[in-house]
């Protein structure tokens, strides 16, 4: 086992040190991919790339991007770069319609994945004296087997706590003394107004520091935390096409998250023409992982617009950053964690009999997200009794649990009161103020 996850020989390397890391392992990793994934091969044929045309990151330009539809396409195996027999993990992405995204890792993937969040868990300030409390879920979802295997290599007392069932993990948190805390921002300072409500001091908290992130967070909602916890409270991003938390981590400056260069090269894109973007400007952040081996994607488009820049940090860092994603290139929200998509939503009612009338409404209640759909009865179903109308309601809320993996408060409405748009419907009305 490692001594150390903080890295500096990489984390602080210098630009042509990191570079040339990076053009060694991508010429690598293309030839690998081209050989074995024969979805990626007819990519590139199409394009007219041939693995010996990549010699460095300079010519990354040259191959094609690869985005969510190619995933659902291809799934489940399409994109396996490994046998199935060198794989010991699936992860998937929540709520996705029908077909889920699946990514697979080999125990080598796995180990790389837990060395990232184990260079997050030491960036803000962990140890093995630390006790880490894991609050984000487990199971498919990245966040809780991420951080969990993060916490494990850097040597910390491991809660894994998964998430919900708050007085549990209050109990836990006090009793056992937990000096970093690991879940969703908004889950965060749920867990804070609830110790206050039980007597509880920001400085009768026991935690330090916290590694938040898998959603937006705004830089107020950063100071709130940190005050009725008494932390530093840091940022932390992923994807599960990528890996999961880890990509990208803040470090004691709490401006932007550090790029784990040495496994994802990141570029920014414009989202319109797909042309790549001089470091400083918004667009779509762009990964291409260096060093996965089972389900390694090429210029994968993540959709989240962001900024990317190389600057001094004042940790010693060299890692270029990127900024909190500043919003969205597709209509994905993500509520309590969990990524929901209109089309989703929309997909339920159709099948249980709805017309498309819809209205989506997201806010955000005492650092709780709020989730309401509105829908119109037909006139049929309009003469329906209150009984009859409230059975349907819940009928709704468990077809989109199903659907989602976290149901909505349903409204049906009488017909005709949804307003009708004469340009692009306006379904979705989020009040949360995220970006
Ligand atoms: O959310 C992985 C993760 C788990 C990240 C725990 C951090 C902590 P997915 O469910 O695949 O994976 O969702 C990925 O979530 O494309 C972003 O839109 C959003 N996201 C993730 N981290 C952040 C963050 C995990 N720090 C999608 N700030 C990404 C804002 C984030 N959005």
């Amino acid at each position: 086992m490692k001594e150390n996850y903080y890295q500096p020989e990489i984390e602080c390397a210098s630009v042509e040190t990191l570079k040339a890391l990076q053009d060694e392992r991508l010429v690598k990793q293309v030839k690998h991919v081209y050989e074995n994934v024969p979805y990626y091969r007819d990519l590139m044929d199409k394009k007219g790339v041939k693995p010996e045309d990549i010699k460095s990151t300079a010519d990354l330009h040259k191959l094609p991007f690869i985005t969510k539809a190619d995933l659902r396409d291809a799934y489940p195996y399409g994109l396996l770069a490994k046998p199935l027999d060198e794989c010991v993990r699936i992860q998937s992405t929540s709520g996705t319609t029908g077909r889920r995204v699946v990514a697979f890792y080999t125990q080598h993937d796995v180990d790389l994945w837990e060395d990232c969040c184990a260079r997050a868990i030491m960036a803000v300030g962990g140890t093995k004296e630390d006790v880490c409390q894991v609050s984000y879920g487990y199971g498919l979802f990245t966040g809780g087997p991420g951080l969990n295997g993060g916490s494990h290599k850097v040597g910390c007392l491991t809660l894994p706590m998964s998430s919900g069932n708050t007085e549990r993990q209050l109990q836990f948190m006090t009793d056992l003394g937990a000096t970093i805390l690991c879940c969703t921002p908004s889950y965060a300072a749920y867990l804070g107004e609830s110790l206050h409500e039980k007597g509880y001091t920001p400085e009768t908290i026991p935690l330090k520091a916290g590694i938040f992130g898998a959603e937006p967070w705004t830089e107020e909602m950063r100071r709130d935390i940190e005050k009725s916890l008494g932390i530093k409270a840091y940022d932390i991003y992923g994807l599960t096409e990528i890996s999961g938390p880890g990509v990208s981590f803040e470090c004691s400056e709490q401006s932007g998250m550090h790029i784990n260069e040495d496994h994802f090269i990141a570029e920014i894109i414009n989202p319109e023409t797909g042309e790549v973007l001089p470091e400083g400007e918004v667009g779509e952040l762009v990964f291409t992982s260096l060093t996965k081996e089972a389900f390694p994607l090429l210029r994968y488009r993540t959709r989240d617009l962001c900024v990317l820049k190389r600057e001094k940090c004042s940790c010693g860092r060299t890692l270029i950053k990127m900024s909190k994603p500043l919003g969205r290139s597709d209509d994905m929200m993500i509520i309590r964690g969990v990524n929901v998509f209109p089309s989703q939503i929309e997909a339920v009612l159709l099948n249980e009999g709805y017309t498309p009338n819809y209205r989506i409404e997201v806010d955000r209640v005492n650092n709780t997200d709020t989730f309401d759909v509105y829908v119109e009865l037909s006139p049929e179903m309009f003469s329906d009794t209150v009984r009859e109308i409230t059975d349907r309601e819940n009928k709704l809320a468990a077809a989109m649990r199903t659907m989602l993996g976290i149901g909505p408060k349903m409204h049906l409405v009488a017909p005709k009161t949804i307003a009708r748009s004469e340009g692009k419907a306006v379904r979705v009305v989020d009040k949360r103020k995220l970006h």
